[in-house]
């Protein structure tokens, strides 16, 4: 840490802080994310090791680049290059509206490429958000926080323990299916797409039951195995299931061309 000089505190979450360094030698700016005191906490030294493990076998150019680890007063410390800037400073430097159809454009393929390579290496990120979303000064995407990724659970397999932030959880986390895969990832990025372009999350539900509702709302009824899945989960009993909703996409979105209403869809 005596390497680097504090610029200031950029994030700060459940799992640390993350500040803004200078290098005093060569003068790089960097990122070092900062674990709260892990030694006791057994869950945040989990997560740090887990997303460690999996920084160093996902090198891509739209994955955020880990630079070393050490670790300092008993902290472990992850530096990171440095990117400018978040998709969330982006969207809330906006007073309305959304992004450039063109800049969401390129940031949805880089953030789609990312995936595909996560995915090839049977790695679900699992918390697409737009904090976890860096776009530098030149418009190049960085996806970051593998603190949740996980690897892909093998047939016979199930993943429990899932937290992601709630507008961007897929139907079937919500329904409690434990045998959920890449799609979950893939269903955040259309959700950030949406948001990127309106400036509004698509799916802003204040609860778990009017997340799904919402969702229903839009997309149209759930899919038999879910349905079945969802009488089975006393957290979702609350849940009005309406008789017939159809698919609502192009109603949500009058204005849209209707390539990007397909494209969402
Ligand atoms: C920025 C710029 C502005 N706010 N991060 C990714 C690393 C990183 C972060 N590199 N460059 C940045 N740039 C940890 C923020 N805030 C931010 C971003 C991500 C806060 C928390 C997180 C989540 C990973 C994490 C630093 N981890």
């Amino acid at each position: 840490m005596e390497k680097y000089e504090s610029l200031g505190v950029v994030g700060e979450g459940s799992y640390g802080i993350v500040m803004k360094c200078r290098h005093k030698e060569t003068g790089q700016i960097v990122a070092i994310k900062k674990f709260m005191e892990g030694d006791e906490d057994a869950q945040v030294k989990k997560i740090a090791m887990r997303e460690v493990r999996m920084l160093k076998r996902l090198r891509h150019e739209n994955l955020v680049n880990l630079l070393e680890v050490f670790r300092r007063k008993r902290r472990l410390c992850l530096v990171f290059e440095f990117v400018e800037s978040t998709a969330l400073d982006l969207l809330e430097a906006r007073s309305s509206g959304g992004l450039d159809p063109e800049a969401v454009r390129s940031y949805t393929f880089q953030l789609l490429r990312a995936l595909e390579f996560c995915h090839a290496q049977n790695i679900i990120h699992r918390d697409i958000k737009p904090e976890n979303v860096l776009i530098s000064g030149l418009g190049v995407l960085k996806l970051c926080d593998f603190g949740f990724a996980r690897p892909l659970a093998g047939p016979g397999e199930n993943c429990t323990d899932y937290v992601a932030t709630r507008w961007y959880r897929a139907p079937e986390l919500l329904v409690g299916d434990t045998r959920y895969g890449r799609e979950v990832d893939v269903w955040a990025a259309g959700c950030l797409f949406s948001e990127m372009l309106t400036g509004d999350p698509l799916f802003p539900g204040d609860s778990d039951i009017d997340q799904l509702y919402q969702i229903i709302q839009t997309t149209g009824p759930l899919s038999k195995a879910h349905l079945e899945l969802l009488t089975h989960n006393p957290a979702m009993s609350g849940l009005r299931l309406s008789p017939a909703v159809r698919p609502r996409f192009a109603v949500k979105f009058p204005s849209w061309p209707q390539l990007q209403v397909a494209f969402l869809q």
